[in-house]
């Protein structure tokens, strides 16, 4: 990492109308790295004058430092803001520099860490290069283009145009993907001086220096080094490499040292081995303990190189049948996927905002990152490295491999194969990665044309490199489509059997299927490829933190639209971990996502540009209820939380009260009542039926740590169903308040029968966007009640204060073609309210509201409502209880 010698605008000054950054000096003697972040001028699109040549006026562009992308999208709320910059195009960037020293044969190379899209380089009126990847580190050596001493000009163009046939970035990978393609320099830029004579900078932008572990028992590890060197000058060079293991104190705790001879203009690599005595080895989270390799260039007593890279002992595979082992021992792998961008930045994160990040993923007590689904920052990789997070590593080989289903073009083969060489040589070192994943959900495309994909071959090219270049890791694949429960083509190319270690993306519960699926579906998996050790690489659910449910069993969720009440997400997580956590096979899974991220056609839960599948939402300041669940599952932290705090404005007076935590069992109280001690399996606690008083409620649960309370304390309000009545909104998951102020809580009471919805809206319904064809409801008195209905034989048992109410159904026939096809009865505390009703006749057609209403006396605190079938299934959506 570089470190500026001086503070941020210490080295600029003006001159006339320009002002010159002078680079901060980063390293000592003999590499030096100059940081370019402070002192650019940015443009966003086209340019009406050329603003290459060094005299261009660019004052009138705007003032940045980096890190910086011109784009800001994802808000909570329903439509774009002013603030919204979803521009995909060119935008320019010009920086002013002094040359930090004059160069006498030393190489000046300039060095991005990520620039999104395409990089169009220029130093000095000079065009320097192109890089086509927005993740991957780039150098250019412009050592012929720098200023002998005084003021450079450099000029970046940054192309992010979104991907199309005949578009820029057309063959740029990734052509398609759930994710926001930022645009920008949005990390950091420096400048690196070397001796002509140096460890190799124009290797991919890898380090030079590549370690691994050949062999390591208790008493020794046995480690390679590989250098390599080049030789800028015209002359042939007599040079020592002189490699050396350091522990985390800086002791030495092995060196070697080999003569090198390079010729002239030349690059050549050194092999050397070293032994660890004793090593102490890198164990994940439980001891994440680095060493250091430093290789050292020497000519006689001059030092002309040094490099120093990270260094964990470890060893590790994957077992089809018995999962992850660190170092020979057993460690079920479990965690979560990131994507790089938040809330008013973007993807131009700074080192603290990846620290954040890191810190909550090590908070929620994960041992496992997927880095989604593109090289992440060099910050985070170490971050991963010193806490111990075993890591996926992936290039934007997603969704697509090309935009018509068919071969990829060969400029998009070469560009993954660019992309991945970039990924692993850069990365090498990290004993954080396990694993290179060489694609993500490739042939999803079958899924949303129902047309053949040909993904196969360019998986199988970039497997085949990935093990080329890097024998010591297995390769992975994230699939989406085997044995896929939305359809497909009618033959599909299989790719489960093409990477060493394979991934599944499964969401049952979400996007189709039931929440229970996820067992099922693993097993069928593992029996088909019983070789092939398996992982769940994404499943999660969408919430929002304003949208709420009474009963997440009640409805059906509506994936890819609104709304997505927080405690569905809850549900989904619960059944989804009970499913993994009982298959020892799989060799880690990991939560879709950390993070709230952008995506540009999501219009979901309460937000916009937004995929709300967050654990904790984009702006990482609320961790949402199944963050929770996870802590308590996976830390070793005391956890206490009460669910749905941000429930506030309960729709029922009665409600079941979920708490997660990892003690053995807690306590609830609301107010001064003490609702008693529930156990906690599978870290879940459950009160059902809690009454809550009209008014303020004040609930504080509890549980004991090793003789140690730990307390948590929420305050929800309670309705008053006297002044205000009971209303339940059958069918539907989402609390609402409907026209008129009338509060509607989700289905919830029942028990029996099926929610059914008049327009499904599950990922089957998505792709044959049938919404044009959406059917209506005539005739509602209130309008929000007939999407969702219950259906089949049912009752609901209503807790309500003792008295006499009038109860209001709802109906209206969602399917039948004449009367007669559905009649049944309904009645209430055993009485008859309905015989042979037929909600057809009755509204005098289909998709019509009907309502009737019935006077009922309660008594024992509970109505119950009973819906028997007739002529057919009895229905009902929505009831609506007032007193009387
Ligand atoms: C997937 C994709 C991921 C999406 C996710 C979702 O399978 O791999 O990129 O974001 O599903 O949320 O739909």
């Amino acid at each position: 990492m570089m470190v500026g010698r001086k503070g941020a605008f210490a080295g600029t000054f003006m001159l006339g109308l320009l002002v010159f950054a002078e680079p901060a000096l980063a390293d000592a003697a003999p590499r030096r790295a100059f940081d370019l972040a402070q002192g650019w001028r940015f443009q966003q699109g086209a340019q009406p004058a050329e603003p290459l040549a060094p005299a261009f006026d660019d004052h009138s562009w705007k003032p940045v430092n980096l890190p910086h992308s011109w784009n800001r999208l994802g808000e909570y709320r329903t439509e774009r803001s002013a603030q919204t910059n979803n521009f995909q195009g060119v935008g320019w960037y010009r920086l002013r520099f002094q040359s930090p020293e004059k160069l006498d044969g030393k190489r000046a190379v300039l060095q991005f860490d990520g620039v999104g899209t395409i990089a169009d380089v220029w130093l000095n009126g000079h065009y320097v290069g192109r890089h086509n990847g927005a993740y991957s580190r780039f150098r250019f050596d412009v050592s012929r283009f720098m200023a002998a001493k005084g003021d450079n000009v450099l000029v970046v163009k940054a192309d992010n145009s979104k991907p199309k046939a005949g578009s820029t970035t057309a063959n740029v990978l990734p052509i398609a993907g759930d994710f926001f393609p930022y645009g920008g320099i949005y990390r950091g830029v420096s400048l690196i001086v070397t001796e002509p004579t140096h460890i190799d900078l124009l290797d991919h932008a890898g380090p030079g220096v590549y370690a691994s572990v050949a062999s390591v028992d208790g008493a020794a590890a046995a480690i390679d080094v590989v250098t390599k060197l080049r030789n800028d000058e015209g002359k042939a060079r007599n040079i020592r490499v002189v490699a050396s293991i350091r522990d985390d104190k800086g002791a030495e705790v092995a060196s070697v040292s080999a003569p090198a001879r390079l010729d002239a203009a030349k690059v050549d690599s050194v092999r050397q081995s070293l032994t660890v005595p004793n090593p102490r080895l890198w164990q994940g989270r439980a001891d994440p303990y680095l060493y250091k390799v430093v290789v050292e260039l020497r000519a006689g007593t001059k030092l002309l190189d040094r490099v120093e890279q990270p260094l964990g002992i470890r060893t590790f595979r994957m077992d089809p049948d018995k999962g992850f082992f660190l170092n020979g021992k057993s460690l079920p792998l479990h965690g979560v996927s990131r994507h790089q961008d938040r809330q008013g930045k973007g993807w131009a994160l700074s080192d603290a905002d990846h620290v954040e990040d890191m810190d909550l993923i090590q908070e929620l007590g994960a041992n496992t990152i997927r880095f989604a689904h593109y090289q992440h920052a060099p910050k985070w990789f170490e971050l991963a490295d010193e806490r111990g997070m075993v890591v996926w590593a992936e290039i934007p080989y997603v969704s697509a491999a090309s935009f018509t289903g068919g071969t990829p073009t060969p400029e998009i083969v070469d560009n993954a194969r660019q992309q991945l060489l970039e990924l692993v040589r850069q990365n090498y070192n990290h004993p954080s990665v396990v694993t290179w994943g060489v694609g993500n959900e490739v042939d999803s495309y079958s899924i949303f044309t129902r047309k053949p994909v040909k993904a196969r071959d360019l998986l199988k090219n970039l497997n085949d490199l990935a093990k080329q270049e890097d024998p010591t890791r297995p390769t992975t694949f994230a699939d989406c489509c085997t044995n896929s429960p939305y359809g497909g083509p009618a033959d599909p190319e299989l790719l489960f059997d093409v990477t060493d270690v394979a991934g599944v993306n499964r969401y049952p519960g979400w996007y189709g299927l039931k929440p229970t699926d996820m067992g099922p579906l693993l097993d069928e998996l593992h029996v088909r490829f019983p070789k092939v050790p398996l992982a769940v690489s994404e499943f999660g659910a969408g919430a929002a933190l304003t949208q709420h449910s009474d009963n997440p069993l009640g409805g059906h969720i509506n994936a890819f639209g609104r709304p997505h009440p927080e405690e569905f997400q809850s549900l989904i997580h619960e059944e989804s971990w009970r499913a993994l956590a009982a298959r020892p096979y799989l060799w880690a899974s990991w939560v879709w996502n950390m993070f709230d991220f952008a995506s540009d056609f999501r219009v979901e839960g309460d937000a916009i540009d937004l995929n709300d599948k967050g654990l904790v939402t984009y702006d990482r300041k609320t961790r949402k209820d199944a963050f929770y669940f996870y802590k308590a599952n996976w830390s070793s932290e005391p956890v206490v939380h009460i669910n749905g705090r941000r429930y506030i404005n309960r729709a029922y007076p009665v409600i079941d009260v979920r708490v997660y935590s990892n003690g053995e069992s807690a306590t609830l109280k609301v107010g001064d009542t003490d609702l008693g001690t529930r156990p906690c399996p599978e870290r879940i606690c459950v009160w059902q039926n809690v009454a809550l008083k009209p008014g303020e409620n004040r609930l504080v649960a509890s549980a004991d740590f090793a003789g140690k309370p730990v307390t948590d304390e929420i305050v929800l309000n309670g309705p008053d169903p006297v002044a205000r009545g009971v209303r339940i909104n059958s069918g539907d998951l989402t609390e609402q308040t409907l026209a008129g102020g009338l509060q509607f809580g989700s289905d919830h009471f029942f028990a029996g029968g099926e929610a059914r919805v008049l327009n499904p809206k599950d990922i089957t319904a998505f792709l044959a966007s049938n919404a044009s064809k959406a059917k209506i409801v005539h005739g509602a008195r209130i309008a929000g009640l007939h999407d969702g209905y219950r259906e089949g034989a049912f009752t609901y048992d209503v807790p309500l204060p003792d008295g006499t109410w009038n109860v209001v159904l709802h109906f209206f026939e969602p399917s039948a073609t004449a009367a007669g096809q559905r009649t049944f009865q309904v009645s209430a505390n055993g009485k008859r309210l309905l015989s042979g009703f037929d909600p057809f006749a009755a509204a005098g057609g289909a998709l019509k509201a009907v309502e009737r209403s019935f006077p009922v006396t309660v008594k024992g605190g509970r109505l119950m409502l009973a819906f028997e079938p007739g002529a057919g299934p009895a229905m009902v959506s929505a009831i609506e209880i007032t007193r009387k």
